[in-house]
């Protein structure tokens, strides 16, 4: 290797790592109940996973930045050995890369690659929905709620002691209604059907890993569990508090869409839907149509 080649190597390197420092020094470093510390910069924290199949979801995420680093490092070895190996002393050959060997070759290591990565990919997923995601008779074993997302806050309704939701007309209403604000009893199946009266939101409960999209017109399934072994495994205790975020950039105060999601035990569960539900049917207003957004529930 010349000395030019020499000279540019080495600065590529060493401005490579400089700048990998100083991005890491610059990371801001996230902290808090929600999230999980991380160890160093280098490995930035992460929300906690506190749902009964949330490891299931990091499984995917884990295998796919391990098949991505695999890629990677592939082909940076590919890359040196043919910088190196077609130095000045070798004769260029020229083709079209249409030989029958350069065919077999590019779709011979894509069908391996596709097979193997996203084969494994799809595989999992499939029976992580048929196993966990849409188990929908474990998720109508558990509480029922509706979510209707608007520009820009989550309006939650639980339906009170008689078990069904109030829509537009009812003469009384014993359901609970919250802005930004939901709890949920531990090691309960809770099932949300979420719409929206507006654009499309998102909503994301990252410390659950569970993302569903509000979309105006219809009605979207999605359930959770919080688990009460994983609160203990991450020294956890009730009440405990969880973001709720919208995934979707939904108008100019997406950012305001964040609300607080609950854990509470099965008994202060209780006393507070009881109280909540009775505030709510005191407060009802059959003329206050905004209000009157539930639907009937329909489970799938
Ligand atoms: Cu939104």
């Amino acid at each position: 290797m010349n000395l030019k080649r020499w000279t540019a190597w080495t600065t590529g390197l060493f401005c490579s790592l400089v700048s990998t420092l100083a991005l890491a020094d610059v990371l801001p470093e996230r902290g808090g109940d929600n999230y999980k510390d991380g160890g160093s910069r280098w490995f930035p924290s992460y929300p906690r996973d506190v749902s009964l199949y949330g490891e299931r979801i990091d499984w995917l995420i884990n295998i796919t930045a391990v098949f991505c680093i695999i890629l990677f490092v592939i082909m940076c070895i590919w890359m040196v050995w043919a910088c190196l190996a077609h130095n000045q002393n070798h004769e260029a050959e020229y083709d079209h890369g249409n030989s029958k060997h350069s065919v077999v070759m590019a779709l011979g290591i894509s069908a391996a690659i596709f097979f193997v990565v996203d084969g494994n990919l799809f595989y999992h997923s499939v029976k992580d929905l048929n196993e966990a995601f849409w188990d929908w008779e474990e998720a109508n074993s558990g509480i029922k709620i509706e979510i209707n997302a608007h520009q820009w806050a989550w309006d939650a309704r639980y339906p009170g002691p008689d078990g069904k939701f109030c829509v537009k007309g009812d003469e009384t209403c014993d359901d609970i209604v919250t802005l930004n604000d939901i709890r949920i009893p531990m090691d309960t199946p809770v099932y949300f059907q979420v719409a929206s009266t507006d654009v499309i939101h998102s909503f994301y409960l990252p410390n659950f890993r569970a993302k569903q999209d509000a979309t105006p017109g219809m009605v979207n399934h999605m359930w959770i569990q919080a688990s009460s072994e994983k609160f203990k495994e991450q020294g956890l205790t009730t009440p405990q508090e969880f973001e709720i975020a919208c995934a979707q950039h939904c108008g100019s105060h997406h950012y305001k869409m964040r609300g607080t999601l609950t854990v509470l035990s099965k008994e202060d569960y209780e006393a507070w839907a009881g109280h909540a539900s009775q505030l709510n049917s005191r407060a009802y207003d059959k003329e206050d149509l905004d209000s009157h957004w539930g639907w009937s529930w329909e489970s799938i």
